[in-house]
């Protein structure tokens, strides 16, 4: 009798224990970003913190290679595969070569949504887009314009890798929509590869064959950081402007010395959180993330797959010297 109340106990004992077990970080999400050291993903690294603090019992693995490469991130994912996430979300260097690896997680039942820099969509449920894609393109060359004397000119670009998928569907939109802007004229392209020196180098370089150019506009907050660190170096302020997309903490500098009058960017803390909300309820099942479909998403609300299985967040917001101070404090 007594060794059976005893058993009966430590069964349910156990019991109690592996439903704990269970429900403390019941799931694991991957968040798998560009690089590591990147403040862009830092500030979303924050939002999915804050998503998996607010949903409970989710564990966010905030990861991704040393540098900007697909191969490094194919590492990452299968490293993840072998942990056992529930899902991963991948920002990604390159839409179709992370693709094998990512579908060998689907394969293991993991759920896998990109954002901010899209895969394909044979390896991915879902794309997040921070906003629309053609009006991010409409925004860098209206800033390129209003840095423009007479709003009429040479600019460059500087970009991230050659295979990011955000940043070479931006530049598409920014060409597409150049006949729009009279009098803007496009020299060049560069990639810095959202490396600092190496963006640092190829606005520097940039600037020397091209010395008709007046603006650079960097769709990467690395790029754009970097080139403005250029005009402010080589005494360039207020003969060459740098805009495009920057975080205002590290940009603050750049508007104070004049390299810059304006960018803009979205919010990525939001962006960050709605990606982990969207992981976590195709986890949950109560979500499919299918064309057509809409996934809440905590405070950011519902989010909508359209035709294409993508849903766009925010308009960007520009930055300037009226509010620069308020907002370098946030991301
Ligand atoms: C860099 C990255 C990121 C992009 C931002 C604007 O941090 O390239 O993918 O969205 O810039």
């Amino acid at each position: 009798m007594k060794l059976a109340k005893t058993l009966a106990v430590g069964v349910a004992f156990a019991v109690a224990l592996m439903a704990g077990a269970a429900s403390a970080k019941d799931i694991k999400i991957g968040l798998v970003v560009k690089s590591l050291g990147n403040g862009f993903f830092e500030a979303a690294n924050k939002g999915a913190q804050e998503a998996a603090k607010e949903l409970g019992g989710v564990e966010v693995i905030y990861t991704g290679p040393t540098s900007t490469t697909a191969e490094g991130q194919i590492e990452v994912i299968n490293s993840l595969i072998a942990q056992g996430v529930d899902a991963i979300a991948i920002s990604a260097n390159d839409p179709d070569a992370v693709i094998p690896a990512l579908k060998k997680a689907k394969q293991r039942g993991i759920k896998v949504i990109s954002w901010d820099s899209g895969v394909n969509k044979d390896g991915r449920i879902l794309q997040l887009n921070p906003s629309s894609n053609e009006l991010i393109g409409k925004m860098c060359l209206t800033l390129v314009k209003d840095h423009l004397e007479g709003g009429k000119g040479d600019f460059a670009i500087l970009s991230a890798t050659t295979t990011s998928t955000n940043q070479n569907i931006w530049i598409d939109q920014m060409k597409k929509q150049l006949k729009d802007f009279a009098g803007l004229n496009l020299v060049t392209t560069v990639y810095g590869d959202d490396l600092s020196d190496k963006s640092y180098r190829e606005a520097e370089g940039l600037l020397k064959s091209n010395p008709n150019v007046k603006v650079i506009v960097a769709p990467t907050t690395v790029g754009v950081l970097a080139a403005s660190k250029v005009v402010e170096d080589k005494g360039l302020v207020g003969k060459v402007y740098v805009t495009g997309l920057g975080l205002p903490s590290e940009m603050a500098g750049a508007i104070k010395s004049g390299a810059t009058k304006e960018f803009a960017i979205w919010n990525p803390i939001d962006l960050g959180y709605s990606a982990t909300q969207i992981a976590y309820h195709l986890v949950k099942g109560d979500a499919t993330g299918k064309p057509g479909t809409e996934i809440e998403a905590g405070r950011m609300g519902k989010i909508k797959v359209d035709e294409k299985g993508e849903a766009a967040m925010a308009d960007p917001f520009i930055y300037n010297a009226s509010n620069i101070d308020q907002f370098s404090k946030v991301f």
